[in-house]
């Protein structure tokens, strides 16, 4: 990856790791053929990776309004992917295809503190109203990842997959390592405006008891530690789908692991259910 030399990472190696994971995993979305233009966000809460000097740099641009409000984010910085930016830009030099913010302490609007005026992903409502949300559930979560894996929104086409917990134990039941590797299954948004509060709401709803969440016909929404591993989670699963499909396309239902196969991972890997 390559870090522009008067990039504000260019004196901070801890951060510039954090954010040359988001640049690696927008390669891979780009690689993967889930980010067509500008398409699926990012954002990183990178807060603890701000040191004074930069925490006092003045904005270049802002104060923008959030569109929701996250009161528990007051001064809190996020790395978010550039609205209308590339993915595929991205990867070769993250701060100009997405810029670092900071939340003002009305928590409503923001402000943007390096490097140029890159205004944040459309989907900034959704994607910091699930960080305050993080905060308000104490959860260790720092990464959101939204992206359009193929197969998965092509099964999202599909009302019977839609129902509770059938797509979960339908990818599950593909290969192992689905449900060892995305352990809380796949939770399901019915179809909203892209960049909606009502998004963001079904959104947070549904990470009460999933990691990864569908936006019916659009695409995954994901959570994790860091942006990598949420990377992973919406990796195993459309693995899975894919399979799923090559065996439909060989003109057979595959036959899947059984429940009890199943109950045995959970129970070697100590997963929850
Ligand atoms: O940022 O994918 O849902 C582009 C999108 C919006
Ligand atoms: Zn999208």
């Amino acid at each position: 990856m390559v870090i522009n030399d008067n990039s504000v990472l260019s004196s901070r190696p801890a951060l510039a790791d954090e954010i040359g994971k988001v640049a690696e995993v927008a390669g891979y979305l780009w690689e993967k053929g889930w980010a067509e233009r500008n398409g699926g966000n990012i954002t990183v809460n990178i807060t603890e990776f701000v040191d004074d000097a930069l925490a006092s740099v003045p904005p270049v641009g802002g104060p923008v309004a959030i569109g929701a409000e996250v009161p528990l984010l007051k001064g809190e910085f996020f790395f978010c992917k550039g609205t209308n930016r590339r993915m595929r830009d991205l990867a070769s030099d993250p701060m100009s295809g997405g810029s670092i913010i900071r939340v003002m302490e009305d928590g409503l609007s923001y402000e943007i503190v390096a490097d140029a005026a890159v205004k944040p992903t459309s989907e900034l409502p959704s994607h910091l109203s699930v960080h305050n949300w993080f905060k308000a559930k104490g959860l260790p979560y720092k990464a959101s990842l939204h992206t359009h894996p193929i197969e998965l929104v092509a099964m999202s086409h599909h009302r019977p997959f839609l129902e509770k917990d059938v797509l979960t134990y339908l990818l599950w039941s593909m290969i192992p390592e689905t449900k060892a590797f995305c352990p809380k299954g796949l939770g399901i948004v019915p179809y909203e405006l892209p960049g909606s509060l009502k998004l963001a709401e079904g959104t947070i709803r549904e990470l009460e008891d999933y990691d990864v969440v569908m936006w019916e016909k659009h695409g995954v929404f994901a959570v994790d530690e860091d942006i990598m591993k949420a990377f992973d989670q919406v990796d195993v699963l459309n693995k899975a789908a894919q399979i799923y499909m090559s065996a439909r396309a060989m003109g057979f239902e595959p036959a899947g692991m059984t429940r009890a196969q199943m109950a045995e991972i959970s129970e070697v890997f100590h997963l929850p259910k």
